[in-house]
């Protein structure tokens, strides 16, 4: 990448059906962290109105600016006044040159209009097919956790820790073992222990975190034993699945199946998003080196008590 030095983060991401649902918190992940680091560093920002309310709703985030420049939203449509106008006037607001703008953006029109504007953009798609289509984007992330604001000249995050980024918000969730795509241990040489990703995100309070490569614990029907374990979730983009599948390879060997058994699991780091590759063996050897990172990580601090969280107990018969 050539070198980039911004000096203002405009987040233009929709949040309208997200603030309007439930009530839940369910901010794009890793947003309320961003938003934190912005300030901590007196970085200028500007945000979508849908996303400042919900920043405002937000337990983390108490001391967001109320004087933060307001993007136009997606769901208005047919702005009043033409994009490409209303973006330069945020940039004007911040006190910076379109240039000096990175934006964060999910809509492939106002991406096209902020690059002609000269400004940086980051799309943000979870599907692999979706991000190939963000040709004038620098970057297309899966999730904000893979934003390395350093590679725009911005300060980097600080709160990566043995090469992994531990969770402000842990995700426990539970269900049944089922059958897979029947190639993790005969492909792979790597058993991964399937729930159905449809049924875990229902029964779930939060969503689940976006796509990607995760650790943490993990505890199987009537005992109590808890492993380690590192995960994906996502649509195996080495092996292009239809559907989005949750897969943990529990870092133990176990003497035979578990089909069917209750799988509880706590994931409390994010690793890396998933990537494809040219090769088997550079799949394998990037799941086995993702276990090393796991077992560093998870000696230490908070991720190391993670082990003896109640969630991983078993049901009281
Ligand atoms: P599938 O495609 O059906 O998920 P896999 O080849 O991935 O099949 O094997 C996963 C199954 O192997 C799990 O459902 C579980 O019953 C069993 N298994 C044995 N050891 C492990 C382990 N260490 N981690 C995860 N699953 C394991
Ligand atoms: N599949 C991919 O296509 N790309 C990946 O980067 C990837 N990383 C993984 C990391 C871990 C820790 C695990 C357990 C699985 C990963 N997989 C990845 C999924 C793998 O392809 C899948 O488990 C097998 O295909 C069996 O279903
Ligand atoms: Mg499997």
């Amino acid at each position: 990448m050539k070198d980039i030095h911004c000096g203002s983060v405009l987040l233009d991401l929709d949040c309208s059906q997200i603030t309007e649902g439930n009530g839940l918190n369910n901010l794009p992940a890793g947003v309320e962290r961003l938003v934190v680091h912005l300030e901590a560093n007196s970085i200028p920002y500007a945000v979508s109105p849908s996303l400042r309310q919900a920043l405002e709703n937000s337990p983390q985030l108490r001391t967001c600016q109320t004087s933060t420049p307001c993007l136009p939203e997606q769901s208005d449509g047919a702005a009043s006044e033409p994009l490409r106008a209303q973006f330069q006037a945020v940039a004007h607001s911040l006190g910076l040159k379109p240039e000096e703008c990175l934006i964060v953006v999910t809509d492939l029109a106002r991406c096209q209009v902020a690059c002609d504007l000269g400004m940086t953009a980051v799309a943000l798609a979870e599907r692999k097919e979706d991000r190939q289509k963000f040709e004038s984007s620098i970057c297309a992330l899966s999730s904000l956790f893979d934003l390395r604001l350093e590679e725009f000249g911005l300060p980097a995050f600080t709160d990566w820790v043995d090469n992994v980024l531990p969770l402000a918000q842990v995700l426990r969730c539970k269900g049944p073992v089922v059958k897979g795509f029947g190639r993790g241990s005969k492909m792979l040489g790597i058993p991964t222990a399937n729930l159905e990703a449809e049924a875990l995100a229902a029964s779930l309070q939060e969503v689940l975190p976006p796509c990607g490569i995760y650790g943490g614990w993990a505890s199987v029907g009537n005992s109590a034993t808890v492993y380690q374990m590192v995960m994906s979730i996502g649509w195996n983009p080495y092996f292009d699945n239809k559907q989005k599948s949750v897969e943990p390879w529990l870092l133990h060997e176990f003497p035979e199946d578990f089909y069917g058994e209750e799988l509880r699991l706590l994931v409390d780091h994010y690793i890396r998003p998933e990537a494809n590759f040219t090769t088997l063996e550079a799949l394998v050897e990037t799941i086995h080196n993702d276990a090393d990172v796991a077992r560093g990580a998870l000696q230490h601090g908070s991720l190391a008590s993670d082990r003896d969280d109640a969630f991983l107990k078993p049901n009281p018969v």
